[in-house]
């Protein structure tokens, strides 16, 4: 048989076989019986000593095995593909008529309650700041006007860093590096994350969210700080809510007072959620200590300025009805999800 009637041969022997190859298995089969060492075109090659134009039939030869090599791994793409094909048929469909399962992913509540009182501040020329959780010593007491060993520390348990560092206690600890990053005049919220080492309750948790509130301008009065206090409170809760003032003291403020609102949840009547008084303590605030605006760099003769010190996971109590302040870090999915912001 002449060579080129010999590759003719071969070449529909290997169209048949990769017909009937339905596996990598076979194709692997065929790759070693055709283009192996031992294989058909090894042996096509022996043959060529016996050709009459060895120079013609070498290359048909070598044209057949890159045909083969070709055909071989184009059947292979082809095996590849259709298991894709399969796999994706035997998949589970997306089906968007079928109900969705209940299970959304939701903002937690005091994040909702954050950004409600940050737009609220927004919307009255208030820059909404961040801080670090972590302080020193000068930012959470001393640039307050409460110096070491002053009797004022004890009111907030503090838990200390090995590297004398400490968790901040309350937002307050921002205030220095807030005057010193803008001067005045400022306007500026700045919401955050506290820790103190507390007996837990209804009412206390040893983290929980502030949001603190500074503004520094000429002429700035307690009336200024009623009226803010006052339009926040409104907006937030979107109805009249009883709040009353009475002194209260912070070695940062002079004069200081405490913002209580009537409890939500009992109507003012008492519960654990208010310790039975019927006011929930909201707002410490008051009129920037003179020391303490020094100490930001900022001109006590020509400006004064107010403060304030937001219980943000209290407010959220109030606002969402939530008994109990420990729900909030407690994880559970379930009482979690009820709050959207919609
Ligand atoms: C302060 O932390 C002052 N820095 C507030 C302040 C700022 C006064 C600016 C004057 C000027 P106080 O310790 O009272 O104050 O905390 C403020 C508010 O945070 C409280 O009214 C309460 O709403 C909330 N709060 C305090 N401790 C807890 C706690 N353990 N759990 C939940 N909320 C708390």
């Amino acid at each position: 048989m002449m060579m080129e009637e010999k590759i003719a041969e071969m070449r529909a022997k290997l169209e048949e076989a990769l017909k009937g190859a339905e596996s990598e298995t076979s194709l692997e089969g065929l790759r070693v019986e055709f283009l192996g060492k031992k294989g058909h075109i090894a042996g096509l090659m022996q043959h060529l000593r016996d050709a009459a134009d060895k120079k013609e039939a070498g290359q048909a030869i070598n044209r057949f095995k890159a045909d083969a090599e070709e055909a071989i791994a184009k059947a292979a793409e082809a095996l590849k593909e259709a298991a894709l094909k399969a796999q994706i048929r035997s998949a589970k469909k997306y089906n968007p008529t079928l109900a969705a399962e209940k299970q959304f992913g939701s903002y937690h509540p005091i994040t909702l309650a954050t950004r409600e009182v940050e737009d609220i501040f927004r919307s009255m020329g208030f820059t909404v700041e961040d801080y670090a959780e972590v302080v020193d010593d000068y930012e959470c007491f001393e640039a307050l006007n409460i110096p070491k060993h002053h009797p004022a520390r004890d009111m907030q348990d503090t838990y200390y860093l090995e590297n004398g560092q400490l968790l901040k206690t309350q937002t307050s600890a921002a205030q220095n590096a807030i005057m010193k990053k803008y001067g005045a005049p400022l306007r500026a919220i700045f919401p955050g994350r506290c820790f103190r080492n507390e007996s837990t309750d209804a009412c206390h948790e040893n983290t929980f969210f502030q949001m603190e509130g500074m503004m520094i301008d000429e002429n700035i009065s307690i009336s200024n700080l009623i009226y803010f206090m006052k339009t926040m409170l409104s907006e937030v809760f979107q109805r009249d809510i009883k709040v009353r003032l009475r002194p209260g003291f912070f070695p940062f403020v002079e004069p200081g007072f405490e913002l209580d609102i009537n409890c939500l949840i009992c109507g003012g009547e008492g519960c654990p959620s208010c310790k039975n008084s019927g006011w929930l303590e909201l707002c410490p605030c008051g009129m920037i200590h003179p020391n303490v605006l020094r100490e930001g760099g900022i001109d006590t003769e020509k400006y004064t300025g107010f403060a304030f010190g937001l219980g943000l996971t209290r407010l959220a109590m109030m606002k969402y009805g939530v008994k109990d302040i420990r729900d909030f870090n407690s994880g559970d999915l379930k009482a979690l999800s009820q709050f959207r912001s919609n």
